[in-house]
């Protein structure tokens, strides 16, 4: 009764101390109670890694006060949501993202350092959770962040994989993947909802059954899984909000088992079981490609039953009318990977609901939106239908009907042009006959977003050019951007305190259009100081990792020249090391004098390949073979070195990024979506080598062409050039390197050999050759300006002054009133 409720609740408040508290001497308290009662170590004797796990426990008791709160407050204001639907997030490290949020950072150092520890030493503790491969799953957690820092009703949804993305072990140059157990010691960031679970039904077959007078069709499914929500919170900055991030894990069902059990061995039936678990055990490692495998397929419809399953128990707790959903959720699709909702929220509509077709397809098409993250082709995902047939039947049939309803209104509108109707249809007929995702996503949602502006055009002119023509208005464009939390703030505090230093003001943390004062001291001396000797303590860091991780010196005054990112032909890390040989060949064959005038370069490359990707591979063993010819050749010396850092994650990332000079972004024109690792790089006032693509055209136009090295064939000469093939004029320089590589001069000829193919004649695709010259120039144009430090400085200043438009707060608020059409919803404090 009521009377009760408030009787409880004034107990409650009896007993409550308020909130926990954040000076020093509560923070040390607390940290000691979770030593004692949490890890369950004496108080008296724990070592760095217990102090991290009872340091998190505190951090999260004080995050999950403030997510009650959100919730609490959400519920009661009842705004509209937005969901975002993600199966990849890169999250990386919590702690100090948490507690910079939080606001308690020093509070947090002191306590620590009273108690004999170091805050930085406890954070390096922590492992990456990496749910995700590479740009888009990163791009999802900076999302999140923004999302909670500018106060939106957001829930994100995803899976929790038991074994993250792979760790890259070298081995004589060679890649080697190592599962990731990630949770082997606990994870303090989530918390198990074992209330919260859903069932999600697979395979079985489609029944028709009558219901007053009416036919409707029943799915008896022939697997039941059960979904059990984890939930993340996501601390926004200088709000009280705090979002949630729910993954769904699958666990065995306990509907269904008595009969399993009844008709005989137990132990069949317990292994069967337990195979449930296996949906999200592991995360897929292929950037970009797609395999059409049935274990992927389900881990889709699964995130996507569960979390559907959710959201709509969430509207139906205060709403009855389904007709109001569209008013009160957005759902965000990013990238075709949960497609499957569109067919689901029209299953649930229709056989469940009850809701007649075109009501339930009109709610549907009210609720979608769409994000697609590549202009490659084979990065569009398709599904063989015989698999779709066979896991979700029901799903099948109701994609044929849209597709149905599709080619109705298109023969309305161009008539009986086959060849159109068969490019833009749902369903690809062919040897393997196939659902086209991408199709189904555009024709079903509201809107349709490329992640730059090349992008986005390249989508209305070539990719989705069909769809355009037909529907102009659904085509946006929404350019990614990064948080300047975790890119600044947390893997950068030297700079962080010197902006807000020279800005006089912290507010550049949620307003970073503020970041544009800078520009007004570019040229002052004295930040030109300041400015150099942050630059120097990141590269410091930088260099001792590089001694740790390779056993390699390097000097402080060399440029550090980084290019870190996956690796793929697109993004030509293959050009950048034939740069390098380029670069050795001519100092060994320099007259002594003339090399005192090279600049010294520490060149580092990063990455991961997918595990079935041979030619990334090749690429990661070239980078070794070279690596190993200069570093120990005594004529080259401190004048260039080569290292690639292994195992390239967000946490390593953190650490890179403030310590370049110069980072390198060289994808052929057209292939890169956005980009989003440039954007990092030009916060912390790296400068730019780049590709007119993806996102660097936009950047082109915040700090002008003056301000990075830029090269290349535009989007536009992409084509002809190909046209041209073996005939296009590709530099002397280039064909001798291949040459080299050919001939063994960095040992494994045999193994070199059909990657040399991919960059010769007609068969250089991605025109490293074409490319080649104005590469160099480019890379002659950064020596020079690094002779000039003033200039240098300069142009850093102004990078990161401009960089402001690349803030993922700037992508939100966007998103928020072009696409969902939500407003922010701040807690009280
Ligand atoms: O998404 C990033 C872009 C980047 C693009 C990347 C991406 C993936 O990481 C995975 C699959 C896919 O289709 C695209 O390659 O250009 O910046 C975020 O939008």
């Amino acid at each position: 009764s009521s009377l009760d409720r408030t009787a409880k609740a004034e107990r409650m408040f009896e007993l409550m101390d308020g909130f926990l508290k954040n000076d020093p001497v509560s923070l040390q308290k607390d940290i000691l109670d979770h030593v004692e009662y949490t890890v369950a170590r004496s108080r008296f004797s724990f070592d760095d890694f217990e102090a991290y796990q009872a340091l998190s426990h505190c951090i999260r008791d004080r995050l999950i006060e403030r997510w009650h709160d959100t919730q609490i407050h959400f519920k009661r204001k009842d705004p509209k949501r937005v969901y975002f639907l993600s199966l990849e997030y890169l999250m990386g490290r919590s702690l100090s993202n948490s507690i910079i949020n939080l606001g308690i950072r020093d509070q947090c150092a002191d306590a620590l350092s009273q108690l004999g520890f170091e805050f930085e030493v406890l954070a390096e503790q922590e492992g990456d959770a990496a749910l995700g491969n590479g740009g888009l799953a990163r791009l999802s957690a900076c999302q999140m962040d923004s999302l909670a820092t500018m106060d939106f009703p957001a829930w994100g949804y995803g899976l929790r994989y038991q074994y993250g993305l792979f760790r890259q072990v070298i081995l004589d140059g060679f890649q080697h993947e190592q599962p990731d157990y990630w949770l082997n010691f606990g994870n303090p960031w989530e918390i198990e909802r074992v209330h919260v679970t859903y069932p999600v039904k697979f395979y079985g077959t489609v029944e028709e059954d009558i219901s007053n007078g009416e036919k409707y069709k029943v799915w008896i499914p022939g697997e039941m899984v059960e979904a059990v929500a984890y939930d993340n919170p996501i601390p926004g900055y200088g709000t009280r909000n705090t979002i949630t991030l729910r993954l769904w894990a699958a666990k065995p069902s306990n509907q269904h088992d008595m009969e399993a059990y009844n008709t005989g061995d137990y132990i069949d039936a317990v292994v069967t079981r337990q195979r449930a678990e296996t949906i999200s055990s592991i995360l897929y490692p292929d950037d970009r490609s797609h395999q059409g495998k049935e274990l992927r397929l389900k881990q889709q419809y699964f995130f996507v039953s569960a979390s559907l399953q959710d959201i709509i128990r969430r509207f139906k707790d205060g709403h009855k009318d389904l007709n109001q959903f569209p008013d009160k959720v957005a759902l965000q699709l990013n990238d075709t990977h949960p497609a499957l909702a569109i067919p689901e929220v029209m299953r649930i509509l229709v056989d469940e609901e009850r809701l007649g077709w075109n009501e339930a397809f009109d709610i549907t098409c009210k609720i979608f939106s769409f994000t697609t993250h590549t202009v490659l082709a084979e990065a569009l995902e398709k599904i063989p239908v015989d698999l779709l047939e066979s896991l979700l039947p029901r799903h099948l049939q109701i994609i044929y009907d849209i597709n149905s309803h599709f080619m109705e209104e298109l023969k309305r509108r161009i008539g009986l042009d086959y060849n159109r109707l068969s490019r833009m249809s749902i369903v690809e007929e062919g040897a393997v006959k196939s659902i086209r995702m991408a199709n189904l996503s555009i024709f079903c949602s509201h809107t349709v977003n490329g992640v730059s502006r090349l992008h986005s055009e390249l989508l209305q002119t070539r990719v989705f050019k069909d769809f355009y023509e037909m529907w102009p208005e659904k085509f946006q464009c929404k350019t990614n951007g990064v948080t300047q939390r975790r890119w600044i703030v947390v893997s950068n505090p030297s700079l962080c305190a010197l902006i807000s230093k020279w800005l006089g003001t912290e507010s550049w943390i949620r307003d970073i259009d503020l970041l544009m004062g800078l520009r007004e001291y570019a040229a002052d001396i004295s930040l030109h100081q300041e400015w150099q000797m942050v630059r120097k303590i990141n590269k410091m860091r930088l260099a001792e990792y590089i001694e740790a991780t390779s056993g390699l010196k390097v000097s402080l005054d060399a440029m550090f020249d980084v290019q870190i990112k996956r690796i793929h032909e697109y993004k030509r890390q293959l050009l950048n090391i034939i740069g390098i040989i380029h670069r050795y060949d001519c100092i060994k064959n320099m007259a002594k004098d003339d090399r005192k005038k090279v600049v010294p370069r520490i060149c580092i490359i990063g990455g991961k390949a997918a595990p079935g990707y041979e030619m990334a591979k090749k690429i990661i063993k070239l980078c070794h073979a070279v690596a190993e010819k200069i570093n120990n050749d005594s004529d080259i010396g401190d004048l260039l070195k080569l290292v690639f850092i292994p195992d390239y994650n967000v946490s390593v990332a953190e650490m890179i990024i403030p310590g370049a000079d110069l980072s390198q972004h060289i994808s052929t024109a057209g292939h890169e979506a956005s980009g989003t690792g440039c954007m990092k790089f030009l916060m912390n006032g790296c400068l730019l080598l780049a590709t007119a693509d993806g996102s660097t055209v936009e950047i082109i136009e915040e700090i002008g062409e003056d301000n990075m090295f830029l090269f290349g064939a535009k989007v536009h000469e992409v084509a002809t050039l190909r046209e041209k093939g073996s005939t296009i004029k590709v530099p002397l320089q280039f064909a001798r390197v291949v040459r080299m590589v050919r001939d063994g001069y960095f040992g494994f000829q045999d193994y070199f050999q059909s990657l040399c193919d991919t960059v010769e004649g007609s068969n250089d695709y991605y025109l490293l050759g074409a490319d080649f010259e104005s590469y160099l120039e480019a890379q002659a144009a950064a020596d020079k300006a690094f002779v000039d430090q003033k200039k240098w400085t300069q142009m850093s200043i102004l990078s990161t002054a401009g960089s402001g438009r690349f803030s993922s707060d700037r992508t939100i608020q966007d998103y928020a009133e072009q696409t969902w059409g939500i407003e922010p919803c701040r807690c009280p404090l």
